[in-house]
C-alpha cells in the first residue's frame, strides 16, 4: 500500500496533548503521512491553563494551500478540527473544494466544546460557521455538546438512551448524505463509545468499550485521529470507530493508573506501538 497522505487542519498547542501534537504521531504510527496546516499556535490548549498565548494563523493558511496546489499535492483525507477564527471557516471550505478528489475522505471534527459548554475562544459566529463547514464533510465526529450545537438544540434537551443516541446520530446525517460518529456515547453504566451512521450502507451501529472513570483533555482528538488513520487505510466506519474507542480506552486506563493531571491529556506516547499496522490489538 502506498503511504496515504492526510492534510491535517488543526491548531498546534505546545503543551497539553491535543490537536496536531496528537494527530501527527498517531497518523505516523498508523503508516499515514500527516501534512499539518496549523490554524493557530498556542502555548497550551485552552482547557485548564491560565494565560495561554494564541497566534492566529488565518493569513498564512491560503498561502500554504496555494503552494500545495502549485506542487500538485493530493490527499487521501482532509481532516479538520480546532479553528482559530471565523474567517478560517471559508478558508477550510475553499481548501476542501480545491483538494477534494473522488477518493478523498473529508473528516470534520466540529470542535466547539465539551461537557455542555463552548470553548473560550469560540464565538457564536464560529459555531454557526462550523455547522456550515460540516455540511461538506463525508464524516463528522461530534461529541454530545457539539451535536447539540449542530442541531441547534439545548444540550440538556438531547434525547437519552440508545434510541435517543441513534436518533441524534441519524438526524446529524443530513438525510443520509454524510456519515456521523457521535463520540462519548454511553449505552450503559461503565461503558462508553460511539454511535456510527454509515452513509455508504445506511446503517447505524453502536461501538462500546469500558469507560474509565476519569476525563482527560484531548481524547476527542485522539479518537478522531485514529478514526481518520483507519479510514484512509481502508477500514469501514464502525471498525475504524472501534479501533479509535479501544485506543482511547487504553490511553485513559494508563493515564488514570498513573494519576496524571487531566489538563495534560492522555499519556499516549508509550502506546503508539499498538497502532502500527499488523499490531492493532489494543
Ligand atoms: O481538544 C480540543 C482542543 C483543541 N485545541 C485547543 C483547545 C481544545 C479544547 O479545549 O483548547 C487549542
Amino acid at each position: 500500500m502506498t503511504t496515504p497522505r492526510v492534510a491535517a487542519i488543526h491548531d498546534m498547542s505546545g503543551f497539553g496533548r491535543c490537536s496536531l501534537t496528537v494527530a501527527i504521531p498517531i497518523l505516523s504510527a498508523m503508516g499515514v503521512q500527516c501534512c499539518p496546516l496549523p490554524t493557530a499556535f498556542l502555548s497550551t490548549h485552552t482547557g485548564g491553563f491560565e494565560g495561554f498565548t494564541f497566534l492566529d494563523m488565518t493569513d498564512e493558511m491560503p498561502k500554504v494551500a496555494d503552494h500545495w496546489a502549485s506542487l500538485g499535492l493530493t490527499f487521501q483525507a482532509i481532516y479538520s478540527g480546532f479553528l482559530g477564527s471565523a474567517r478560517q471557516i471559508g478558508i477550510v471550505e475553499d481548501f476542501i473544494r480545491r483538494f477534494r478528489r473522488p477518493d478523498t475522505v473529508v473528516v470534520i471534527d466540529p470542535v466547539m466544546g465539551d461537557y455542555g459548554r463552548v470553548y473560550q475562544t469560540y464565538t457564536a459566529a464560529m459555531c454557526d460557521g462550523m455547522a456550515r463547514l460540516a455540511e461538506l464533510a463525508d464524516v463528522i465526529t461530534p461529541n454530545l455538546t457539539e451535536a447539540a450545537l449542530l442541531l441547534g438544540q439545548p444540550y440538556d434537551a438531547l434525547p437519552a438512551g440508545e434510541a435517543g443516541l441513534r436518533q441524534i446520530t441519524e438526524r446529524l446525517s443530513l438525510e443520509g448524505r454524510r456519515s456521523v460518529v457521535l463520540t462519548g456515547a454511553s449505552l450503559a453504566p461503565g461503558q462508553t463509545g460511539a454511535v456510527c451512521y454509515d452513509a455508504r450502507t445506511g446503517r447505524t451501529q453502536v461501538v462500546q468499550t469500558a469507560y474509565i472513570a476519569h476525563e482527560f483533555h484531548g481524547t476527542g482528538d485522539v479518537f478522531a485521529s485514529v478514526l481518520t488513520g483507519a479510514l484512509v487505510r481502508g477500514s469501514a466506519l464502525a471498525d475504524a470507530a472501534g479501533q479509535a474507542a479501544e485506543f482511547v480506552r487504553a490511553c485513559a486506563q494508563r493515564t488514570a493508573a498513573e494519576n496524571l493531571p487531566m489538563r495534560e491529556g492522555v499519556d499516549f506516547e508509550p502506546l503508539l506501538g499498538l497502532l502500527i499496522p499488523g499490531k492493532e490489538t489494543v
